[in-house]
């Protein structure tokens, strides 16, 4: 069969027939004449499991072994893409592949395009989830990924009158072929109900949690392989399942059908992703959630990876937990609990080795983005834990007492306990006292979260906090997605770069050599080609040729800024219209828009809204000459991504300066040779750093002006009165231009502009102008431009998540590579 043993070459295409056949014929029961392109790519699929198999086993053999540090990444999400493209490319079998099916008359795009993405995240924080665990694997880093097996990822858009509507994604529907359930390894996860103390035998006073109801946890294991290097390492996601416990203790079951509806509420916690990226809502379900699979995660990895004899004494040796987000803090009350309530630990005993065992990762700078969870729904839920997040609390306090006696306003700040506006934990807090380290996520935000989220606690603790700058996994965002420019890259300095990214550097003195400008430029223009493609088929849009292709692709949210870029469209076109633009002054630009808004934030929604509506207008207005498009294919995803970010010039990053906490869609575009229009704001600054101020639009206010101009006292309205070119292109939307006349449709978006703005949009239009200005004069020097998108990929090599993950080893985790 095809499990070739580690370090044997690839089959051969004769090989790789026949296993294909037998999978099709054995695995899906029909014969090549009668299957469907279903059936195809799941023996292919199934076919490149098998292959990778053999690594996998002896992966996990080796790894439990060795008996080293390991790393659990925490993560509510995992923002996957397809699977089956990345599978081939770590194994070296696409061309393989690609001849084999040949023989058998299939086209092995065909069967790539048949996989469903597994969504299961919402954006950036998922997302990087997905490309750390590819560099672990590809860097031989032991490594589980744990987290939630949603039956349904992020939700599907479509636009019904230009609006968004949600669509829910059965991503399983058509079968599942890269995972693997293990129902006989199923963990029991309770809920509910009070705690009591008692005397254990040897006479001391414990205390045992008494549950009200419970679920089963079932496995399910992913593949995570590492490129050409023969390590597969393993993502366990956990499903809900009922048990029959649940439906007896939850609803006294007499009858069948109260049964079975209990069983459809146990299988309800892992039934959908949350579709907030942002703003979290406090749901129980939500908290329901992030127990499930932390509990999960834990017994599993503290009775399944360790020896039976383990002294867990010694737990931090074998194991950081790295938490992606407050979203699984809970682990630390529930490593607590099972120390002392199950294994017999002292406080001291427990604390000793839980102040161990993790590390924390804040995305964010929003206040309202900070998760802080109800005592009253923690008690009801676990009430075991809330008990154990007191205690935490009060030592906590006991140390900051200590620290500065007598400032009792400092210890009400810092509390873990928030009291208004009603009784809460704050998650973040948590985490940050629990944490041997805390980090953000890019150089700027790092600094923003000591001084302005956390500044009490990195006053206390300052060598608590350090800074990883995110990466992205050059394995999917190059040389997968970008197959010609990795070609040429290959060419010009061998293979090497795509496991040691730095090397692009190499390619810096060939922005001076005419032929090679020549083939990159044909690189980009073979991906706006292909880009054309799939967006005729797939969205039935029309990409005009031989325009800058201007691509914002990222969630809507107010603090993005879509408001601006669609302010910058509305404003070339009146201009066209009232006559101070002439058409052929107009640079022939496409902007694409891809993001998906949370279903119940209103003004993402009109945000939308009034983003398709101002593209249909653009896109028939006949005085524009077809020189201004707006393309906003709806569903924007990795599979997507994938396409996109190859073929776009223009890199949209442009975010009040001090809220996004990093970005990786920007690292994507620059890697791929798109030039950034940018704030100084996330990792922009880094990138801007390192690519040179030439070679990056820079606009808008810095965070400190953002700071001084808050404090001063806002006010938009001011901005739309001193600026007519501003004041020209909202009173184009508000005259009803794109909405049929009717002048109140797009009210909400417009007034919150002119009266709130909250992220500063207008006070960052002139500059946002102004730099587009610049854009269009580097593009119209075709050569000048060619040269600044190659200095981008020479010179962003830094943002490989290989490098984030060394970060991650040398500062956090100090584990070892297995080499
Ligand atoms: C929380 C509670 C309930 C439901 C959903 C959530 C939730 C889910 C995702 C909250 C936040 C979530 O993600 C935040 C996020 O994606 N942050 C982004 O993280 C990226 C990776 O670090 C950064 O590059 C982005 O700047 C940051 O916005």
């Amino acid at each position: 069969l095809a499990t070739a043993p580690v370090g044997a070459p690839p089959f051969s295409v004769d090989g790789f027939v026949k296993e294909f056949i037998h999978e099709l014929n054995t695995n899906q029961g029909v014969a090549l004449s009668r299957s469907s392109v279903n059936d195809q790519y799941l023996a292919l699929a199934s076919t490149v499991k098998n292959y990778l198999m053999a690594r996998w086993l002896e992966t996990g053999r080796k790894t439990r072994d060795a008996k080293v540090k390991a790393v659990g990444y925490l993560s509510a999400e995992y923002l996957l893409g397809r699977q089956l493209g990345n599978a081939l490319l770590a194994t070296d079998l696409n061309d393989i592949a690609k001849k084999g099916l040949e023989l058998c008359g299939l086209d092995l795009v065909t069967l790539r395009n048949q996989e469903v993405e597994p969504g299961l995240g919402n954006g950036g924080l998922g997302r990087l989830a997905a490309c750390f665990i590819d560099s672990l694997a590809t860097m031989d880093v032991p490594c589980i990924g744990y987290g939630i097996r949603y039956e349904y990822g992020i939700f599907r858009q479509t636009f019904v009158d230009g609006r968004q509507v949600e669509q829910p994604d059965t991503w399983l529907a058509l079968g599942s072929p890269w995972e693997f359930p293990h129902p006989e390894a199923s963990v029991q996860v309770n809920f509910g109900g009070r705690t009591e103390t008692y005397t254990d035998a040897d006479g001391t006073e414990r205390t045992r949690w008494v549950p009200e109801w419970n679920v089963l946890g079932v496995p399910y294991n992913y593949m995570v392989p590492g490129y050409l290097n023969g390590r597969v390492n393993t993502l366990r996601l956990w499903s809900a399942q009922a048990t029959k416990a649940f439906d007896l203790a939850i609803f006294n079951a007499g009858d069948y059908a109260q049964a079975v509806r209990a069983q459809t509420f146990a299988e309800n916690i892992s039934k959908v992703l949350y579709p907030e990226d942002s703003t979290p809502q406090g749901k129980e379900l939500r908290l329901q959630q992030q127990y499930f699979f932390v509990a999960c995660s834990l017994r599993d990895f503290i009775e399944n990876e360790l020896e039976d004899d383990f002294d867990l004494h010694d737990l931090d040796q074998r194991i950081i937990f790295q938490l992606n987000d407050t979203h699984p803090v809970i682990a630390v009350p529930e490593l607590m609990r099972i120390l002392m309530d199950e294994k017999g630990f002292s406080w001291d005993e427990a604390w000793e080795v839980t102040s161990k065992c993790f590390a924390y990762t804040c995305h964010t700078l929003l206040p309202e983005a900070l998760e802080v969870w109800s005592t009253d729904l923690l008690g009801r839920l676990l009430p075991r834990h809330l008990e154990i997040i007191y205690a935490i609390n009060e030592q906590f306090l006991a140390e900051v007492r200590e620290a500065y006696p007598g400032d009792e306003l400092r210890a009400r700040r810092m509390s873990i306990i928030a009291e208004f506006p009603e009784r809460g934990v704050r998650m973040a807090y948590l985490s940050t006292y629990a944490a041997t380290k805390v980090n953000g996520v890019a150089a700027l935000h790092s600094q923003l979260l000591r001084d302005k989220v956390l500044p009490d606690f990195s006053e206390l603790w300052p060598d608590k906090f350090t800074n990883v700058t995110n990466g992205v996994t050059p394995r999917r965002f190059v040389k997968m997605a970008n197959p010609k420019l990795s070609e040429l890259i290959n060419d010009t300095i061998g293979a090497g770069w795509v496991t040691d990214l730095e090397r692009l550097k190499e390619l810096e003195p060939f922005a001076e050599d005419p032929e090679f400008r020549e083939r990159f430029a044909e690189a980009k223009a073979w991906n706006k080609r292909r880009l054309t493609q799939v967006l005729r088929n797939r969205d039935g849009i029309d990409l005009p040729d031989g325009h800058l292709l201007d691509v914002m692709v990222k969630r809507l949210h107010e603090y993005k800024r879509q408001s601006l870029k669609l302010l910058h469209i509305v404003s070339l076109y009146e201009q066209v219209l009232s006559g101070k633009l002439t058409v052929d002054q107009v640079t022939p630009r496409t902007v694409v828009f891809g993001a998906k808004a949370a279903p119940g934030y209103k003004m993402a929604k009109d945000t939308i809204h009034l983003i398709n509506k101002v593209a249909e207008v653009v896109n028939a207005d006949p005085k524009l000459e077809g020189r201004l498009k707006v393309a906003f294919p709806a569903n924007y995803n990795v599979t997507l991504a994938e396409k996109l970010i190859p073929a776009a010039d223009l890199s949209e990053q442009i975010s009040l300066a001090g809220m996004e906490a990093s970005g990786t869609g920007n690292m994507k575009c620059a890697l791929n040779g798109a030039l950034t229009i940018g704030t100084d704001d996330g990792a922009n600054v880094e990138i801007r750093e390192l690519v040179g101020d030439k070679h990056f639009f820079l606009f808008g206010m810095s965070e400190p002006e953002v700071a001084d101009l808050g404090a001063k006292g806002y006010s938009p309205g001011a901005y739309y009165e001193g600026n007519a070119q501003l004041k020209a292109a909202i009173d184009l939307i508000l005259s009803g231009h794109f909405s049929g006349g009717d002048q109140h449709l797009f009210d909400s978006v417009v007034y919150n502009l002119l009266h709130s703005d909250r992220f500063m949009a207008l006070a960052d239009f002139q500059s946002y102008v102004d730099a587009q200005a610049r854009v269009e004069e580097r593009y119209a020097d075709r050569d000048a431009w060619t040269r600044s998108a190659i200095l981008n990929v020479a010179r962003t090599g830094f943002f490989s998540s290989d490098r984030s993950m060394r970060d991650y080893i040398q500062r956090i985790w100090h584990t070892q590579p297995m080499l």
